[in-house]
Order: structure tokens, then sequence, then C-alpha cells
């Protein structure tokens, strides 16, 4: 960054002693460009997007053909966005020579000197590189958007590629994920840790899992005896949401736990029976449930599911939700406020101790998700849009797309 002001400031300089005269340079395509906006060359960085060869817009689609989403979601500042899962293959870039524009291991190297902007083509989002490979020519991106406005099909941005402008690398994992997110686990590796790509960097211990085709790119694979263990209680008091993908092979045990069952323990635990993700928090004074919810759907063994649970904290009348890709799915009323916090460390497809025997989850867990406030359900409504499309191993049925891709163009 330090780098990134001193060109700033160079540019700066450049602009005085060259207010009478229009500034030319020459791309990697070869062509002669003039400066666009030269006027007011006092906002310019080095990444505007003139800089890049070529573009590609990367539309929204929250209609009811699309998402589905009256309400806007995010915020009006970056660092307020909401994160899109924005997957570069085949699909996205169906021609083979513009795929080799973007997958250029001098131009992009490790997929980190690519720019998103916002659809005003001068906004510089942040983004963080989940994967990335130029022998497949596939990516996994996700793209802080600063609002995705409801019931639209115009909105959208923009990721420019070809040529390196600023010889640095443009990603910014934790300018992604805003405040309220607490923990944020996307499970592509192979062996600890666990990385959280949150500020708060919460990372795991991976213990007998292995990885696999998850929801998005790589998620953890647990069969009945492997955990991902941390050293702290994350899950938040109070308000919250917590939203996962499970691809379940058994439908039983447990999933999320920072609690368990007995008199002394409380907090939140995620765990299946019958077939159902339950969300159970109990209390510290008694040990008894302040809430178990089940949602409706009985989730099928071998099936993606998206799965999320909020609670504003409150003992107002339905007030924890559970929702199954996208959809409201049930709902419950707290019998208290939470204020202590969790009996155990939090773990990943197990049980606390004492429980820890017997209780372990079988299946696929993939981008696990805390935040400190009920998010809405249009929110949760589009996350599961965002990555309902990009299962690596297909495109999960999705009929409705959230998502499109379009041309790609040489840089405006
Ligand atoms: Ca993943
Ligand atoms: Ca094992
Ligand atoms: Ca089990």
């Amino acid at each position: 960054m330090a780098n990134k002001k001193y060109v700033i400031q160079a540019l700066v300089f450049l602009a005085v002693i060259s207010t009478a005269g229009v500034i030319i340079w020459k791309t990697t395509a070869g062509t002669w460009k003039t400066d666009p906006i030269a006027t007011s060359r006092i906002t310019i960085t080095t990444s505007a997007i003139q800089h890049y060869d070529y573009q590609k817009d990367i539309t929204f689609n929250t209609t009811a053909t699309g998402a589905a989403v009256s309400t806007n979601q995010g915020g009006g500042t970056i660092t307020t966005g909401f994160p899109v899962a924005v997957h570069i293959n085949s699909s996205s870039f169906p021609t083979a020579a513009d795929r080799t524009h973007f997958f250029n291991d001098t131009y992009n190297p490790a997929g980190k000197r690519v720019q998103f902007f916002d659809s005003d083509e001068t906004t510089v989002l942040n983004y963080e590189v989940e994967y990335y490979s130029t022998a497949n020519q596939e990516a996994l991106y996700w793209v802080s958007v600063p609002t995705v406005t409801g019931n639209s099909s115009t909105d959208k941005i923009v990721v420019a590629y070809g040529n390196d402008p600023n010889s640095s690398d443009q990603d910014n994992k934790t300018g992604v994920w805003d405040s309220n997110f607490k923990g944020v686990w996307h499970l592509g590796e192979a062996s600890t840790p666990a990385y959280d790509s949150t500020i708060n960097a919460n990372n795991g211990t991976w213990s007998g899992n292995t990885q696999t085709t998850g929801q998005v790119n790589s998620g953890a694979n647990f069969n009945n005896d492997d955990e991902i263990t941390f050293s702290a209680k994350i899950i938040p008091l109070g308000a919250k949401t917590v939203s996962l993908w499970v691809k379940t092979a058994s439908d039983a045990d447990g999933v999320i736990d920072e609690s368990g069952t007995a008199s002394t323990n409380h907090g939140s635990s995620f765990y299946i029976t019958g077939g159902k993700l339950y969300f159970i928090n109990s209390k510290a004074t008694d040990g008894q449930c302040r809430f178990s919810l089940p949602p409706n759907t009985v989730i099928n063994n071998n099936v993606q599911r998206h799965c999320a649970y909020t609670w504003d904290g409150t003992t107002n009348a339905n007030m924890v939700k559970a929702y199954t890709d996208g959809s409201a799915d049930g709902t419950g009323t707290a019998l208290t406020t939470e204020s202590i916090a969790a009996s155990h460390n939090l773990k990943f497809g197990n049980l606390g101790a004492p429980y820890a025997t017997g209780y372990y989850y079988t299946g696929i867990i993939d981008e696990i998700r805390f935040s400190n406030t009920n998010r809405s359900a249009g929110w949760i409504k589009l996350e599961y849009y965002s990555m309902a499309k990009t299962n690596f191993n297909g495109d999960n049925g999705v009929s409705s797309p959230f998502i499109n891709f379009g041309s790609q163009e040489a840089t405006r």
C-alpha cells in the first residue's frame, strides 16, 4: 500500500505540470489510449480501469427471475458491503482466449493483480481470492459489493484484467468481511489451520478431516471421528447469525458446538437429529433450553443444503429464525436473553467435551459464517443465491441465476 500511495502522489505531481496536455499511454494490447478523466487527475490511481486491457460486466438479478429479493442489501460504503462469490471458469468466461487473458501468470500471478470496480468503473472494491489455478483456468473470488439493489436486473460490478499496472497484489480479504462478521471459514485448506478470513483470525485446528469438494470450492469432510477445534468461544452472544453449507452422509450429530446438554452447560449448538439441523441454546442458570429450533425441512443425505439461523437476542416472539436454501423455514421464541459466555470452546463436527464420544458428524461442511447481528431474510437469500451456482462439481440445479457475466470488452 505504501508503494501505491507513492505512485498516487507522483501522478498528482504529474497533473500539475501537464494540465494543458493530454496524457496518453500504450496498452499491453499495443494500442494508444488517451486519459478520459485527465481533468480530474487528482482522483486517479494507478489502478484506474483504463490501465487494464480488458473488462467484463458482472450483473446481478434480484428480480423474480433471479434471487427475488425486493430490498437493498449491504451498505453504502465498501467496508459494509455484501460479499458476492464470483466464480471464473469456462461457464462465466466461455471464450478460451478471454480465459487466457485472465489466467495469465505475468499479469495476474496468484489471481491477485486483477481489480474489481463498482458500476462507476472508478470505485475499487475489496476482494479475497479463495482459489486460483492457471492450469485449471478456474478461480473463486469474494468481492465486497457496496450495495446489491433489490428487485433489479441492472446492478453491476466490473472486473478488469490483462496488464498489471500496480505490480502489487490488490487483494484485501479483511476488507471484504465487515465488522459484523466474527468468523468466516471457507474450509478450502487441506490441513491445519482452518483459516478465518475475518480480521479476527480465529483459525482452527483440523483433526482427522480431509479436504473434499464443497459447495464453494473445497470443504471439510468429516467421517464420524473428525473435528475442527478452536481455542476460544467465538459464536457471538445475543444477536447472531450462523450459516453454513452441509452435505450430510448421516442424519445425526454435532455440526457446530460451544455447548452441551448437561445441566451446567450453556451456549449454542447446531445438532442434527431426525434429519433436522437444530439450533439449540441453553441457559447458564439451570442448563435448560433457552430455545430449541428445528427447521421444517428434513436435510436429505448427499444433498448440498444452505442452513442459516438468526436471533435478535431478545425474548420477542418468533425472533429465532431458521432458513433452508435461502427460504424461511421455521421460528422459535427465546425464554431469556443471553449474557454469559458459552461453556466450551468452538468445535466443528462434534459436540464439546464431555460429549466428544459418539456425537461426531458424518458428511461435508463448507463456508461457515458467524455474525453478531441478525441478518435480514433478504441478506440470507442473497447469500444462498450468491453461492448456489459456485459448486465446482456443477451448478447445483439452481434455475434462477443471480449472477450474469457479460462479454469481454476492451477497457473504456
Ligand atoms: Ca469452501
Ligand atoms: Ca476420520
Ligand atoms: Ca455420528
